[in-house]
């Protein structure tokens, strides 16, 4: 494995969490392994805060979302702080907002690679489908545990397994809840490459370079466009919300603004109306 200094992003007052930067590439570390990873209330709203800086920040290409350890990548809900309504924090309010966390992988213009290095499960397993891509270890394991111990996602962790896995294979593993190798898991399309262990983070490192290499518009709009496709108008707003962007840098929309300001009709006339 390659000795790369992973430098601590500043400005944040996170427990749960680690949150560093690479060469452009952010790397958000859920940072429970005595829980093997799961997640509070605190977690995700930490991971909230860190995905909501990397939106902004214009020097980050990729994000890597990884478990600390060698043993989870996340195992889900913290089952000691589940209670009536959700997951319950220090403050005494349920919630479930791992969901918007799920959302802002879904919607950061920029790609996302799980690093998944062993248990992806429950409300982690879904967390590794939000991201674009995953990298997984040998000894990655898979699953949905929800039926078992009194939870569900109905959501993206439905709908959007069965997108990938075909909805046989999402039923089997929501109704069985077994688990599933790194190998299985790659078979059935869930993961897009298997390496050992101390392989794991260069894979990603090299992956997130290569896509840094890219045109990082085209690669938001395909992102969005891959989304759209799934996700209804929140997908279609997505795009279209870049479509916009795209518009405003054109002298056609400038001229729009201008013609407002200075007190005259627009000539659009002078634009081409391309075949
Ligand atoms: C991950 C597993 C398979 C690892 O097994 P292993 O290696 O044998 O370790 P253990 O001895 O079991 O665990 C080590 C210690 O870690 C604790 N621990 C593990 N997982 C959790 C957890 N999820 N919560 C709290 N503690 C956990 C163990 O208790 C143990 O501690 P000690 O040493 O004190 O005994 C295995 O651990 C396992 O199966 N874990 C449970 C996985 C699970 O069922 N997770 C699902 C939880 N539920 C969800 O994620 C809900 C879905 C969801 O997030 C969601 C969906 C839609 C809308 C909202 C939500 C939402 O809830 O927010």
């Amino acid at each position: 494995m390659e000795t790369r200094e992973w430098k601590k992003i500043e400005g944040f007052d996170f427990n749960e969490i680690l949150f560093e930067e690479y060469n452009g590439i952010a790397k958000i570390t859920i940072n429970r392994p005595r829980y093997r990873n799961a997640f509070t209330p605190r977690t995700t709203w930490e991971m909230s805060q860190a995905f909501a800086w990397c939106r902004e920040a214009s020097r980050i290409g990729v994000v890597i979302l990884t478990g600390a350890g060698d043993k989870a990548f996340c195992s889900g809900g913290d089952m000691n702080v589940k209670g009536r309504g959700g997951y319950v924090g220090e403050d005494g309010v349920p919630r479930l907002n791992v969901l918007d966390v799920q959302k802002q992988i879904r919607s950061l213009p920029k790609p996302v690679i799980a690093m998944v290095n062993g248990f992806a499960i429950g409300g982690g397993h879904v967390l590794h489908l939000m991201c674009d891509l995953t990298i997984a270890s040998e000894n990655a394991v898979f699953g949905q545990t929800g039926p078992k111990v009194g939870s569900f996602d109905a959501g993206f962790g439905a709908s959007y397994l069965a997108r990938i896995v075909g909805q046989k294979k999402a039923r089997e593993i929501w109704f069985m809840c077994r688990q599933y190798s790194a190998e299985e898991a790659e078979r059935m399309g869930m993961v897009n490459k298997v390496v050992t262990l101390d392989r794991l983070e260069d894979e990603c490192v090299e992956w997130a370079e290569t896509m840094m290499e890219r045109s990082p518009l085209a690669l938001r709009m395909i992102k969005a466009g891959l989304n759209a496709e799934l996700d209804g108008q929140a997908g279609i707003q997505e795009l279209a919300g870049d479509a916009t962007m795209l518009y405003y840098f054109l002298d056609e929309a400038q001229e729009g603004g201008r013609a407002f300001l200075e007190k005259r009709k627009p000539d659009f006339k002078k634009y081409p109306k391309l075949p």
